[in-house]
């Protein structure tokens, strides 16, 4: 009787609904200072971000003429992980720069 599909068939339906969600995904941006050097941006682009060096060379200088510029969009733990290696960097070079993520 519990067999005949009324109350099996529920059961599986609920458990297989909602399970295939994408990631959030996160901007990451670079964000201008006076102190950095641009050819340390443009390393980091390079390095972290694996942009190949004439778009690296584009996304710095829009970084120092407007402020701020996307790096990459990423999930949350590797947008993370990127910003931390990022200020690791600088930080080791006594660089100021800095990195926000804002989800997209
Ligand atoms: N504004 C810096 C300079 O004139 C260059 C720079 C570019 C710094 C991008 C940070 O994210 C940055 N040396």
């Amino acid at each position: 009787m519990s067999q005949s599909g009324i109350h099996t068939d529920r059961a599986v339906k609920e458990k297989t609904r909602q399970q295939t969600k994408e990631p959030s995904l996160y901007r990451v941006y670079l964000l201008n200072d006076d102190y950095t050097t641009m050819d340390f941006v443009v390393e980091v682009l390079e390095k972290v971000f694996h942009k190949p060096t004439m778009e690296a060379t584009q996304i710095m200088l829009h970084v120092h003429r407007h402020g701020k510029g996307l790096a990459g969009v990423f999930t949350r733990d590797i947008a993370e992980t990127k910003i931390e290696t990022v200020h690791a960097m600088a930080r080791d070079r006594g660089y100021p720069l800095k990195c926000s993520m804002e989800k997209e």
